[in-house]
């Protein structure tokens, strides 16, 4: 699907886009949620046998299922499900996910369409890419201070959380709802039009970074219940944050960035490829067995060096204090 005019203006003029029925459920999104039952499967089992839950929750769908495992164990894991690593402590075992499901949602023909209307036609897979499972609140962990483990996603924009080479590109950050995801079940929300006021300075909170309320037009923020099939495109300087989920099941989200094939992807250290092209065309990446090959190569090599830095933020700033 190739956007029209109407839509490229709004992407551009607000900062970001819906667009319905773009993926398909039931050939393309169905498929993830039964590998993910096998990633899930497999999660139970080592936990299971380290004595770390109780139960197997065979008998649960993978909603109950994982947030009972949350529950039984004490603690999130969002690493074991994940096709991305993390930014620092990276061990020759990290746990990480790169199934042929995943790699058919990055590389899905009409997906790729879209992206290719608005960044043109030399597509790369940016690296920076998560899979998110947001467990309800009323079950899910809470870290040592009481806040509940993995809630809302503080506001932030891509940008500030990639180093200094991507800030002149084109990355397009592309959200995907695996399940709908309404403002009850913790659905994005975004700032219209905050990419036109530059990058905000981020302060690191809570183990993350976010850009304090004081320095942006927080109150100007709308929130962005989707379908399952939609997408929602950002620029890479939207300001957004995710709600918290209130509801009874997981948030189910992919978020997936893309850039033109040739600009840095902010994160040098992670494996992204070209995932369309005009020009090369037998440069695109197929197999989705050699992206999994260019993940354990990567987290071999990481686990041997020091973390590199993917923060810019040192709270120095005086609005972080
Ligand atoms: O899904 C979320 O809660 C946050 C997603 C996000 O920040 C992103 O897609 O860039
Ligand atoms: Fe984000």
């Amino acid at each position: 699907m190739k956007l029209d005019n109407n839509q490229l203006s709004h992407l551009e003029n607000e900062g970001y886009l819906v667009v319905e029925d773009v993926i398909n459920t039931s050939t393309v999104l169905d498929p993830l949620v039964k590998e993910y039952e096998t990633v899930l499967d497999n999660f139970a089992n080592e936990l299971f046998s380290n004595g770390e839950i109780k139960d197997l929750y065979e008998n649960s769908e993978f909603s109950d299922r994982l947030t009972q495992i949350y529950m039984d164990s004490g603690r999130v894991n969002p690493q074991y499900f994940d096709f991305s690593l993390p930014q620092s402590g990276i061990k020759h075992d990290t746990p990480m996910w790169h199934g042929p499901a995943v790699f058919n949602v990055l590389t899905c023909p009409e997906l790729l369409d879209v992206v290719e209307s608005v960044i043109g036609t030399e597509v790369y897979s940016n690296p920076v890419q998560h899979v998110r499972f947001k467990p309800p609140e009323k079950y899910s962990p809470l870290n040592k201070n009481g806040t509940v483990q993995l809630g809302a996603t503080r506001w932030h924009q891509d940008n500030g959380v990639v180093n200094e080479d991507a800030d002149e590109t084109d990355m397009l950050t592309v959200w995907i709802p695996v399940w709908d995801a309404s403002e009850l079940d913790g659905c994005l929300h975004l700032v219209p039009r905050s990419h036109k006021e530059g990058l905000n300075v981020h302060c690191p909170t809570d183990g993350t970074i976010a850009i304090p309320d004081e320095v942006f037009r927080v109150q100007d923020a709308i929130s962005v219940p989707m379908k399952r099939g939609s997408v929602l495109l950002m620029h890479r300087l939207t300001c957004h944050g995710s709600l918290p989920n209130k509801s009874e099941r997981i948030r189910w989200s992919l978020d997936l960035r893309y850039n033109p094939i040739g600009q840095s992807s902010g994160r040098l250290a992670f494996p992204g490829f070209n995932a369309k092209s005009a020009l090369k065309p037998d440069s695109v990446l197929q197999n989705p067995a050699i992206w999994d090959s260019m993940w354990k190569d990567a987290r071999k090599s990481l686990a041997a060096k020091e973390d590199p830095n993917y923060n810019r933020w040192s709270g120095d700033h005086p609005a972080c204090a």
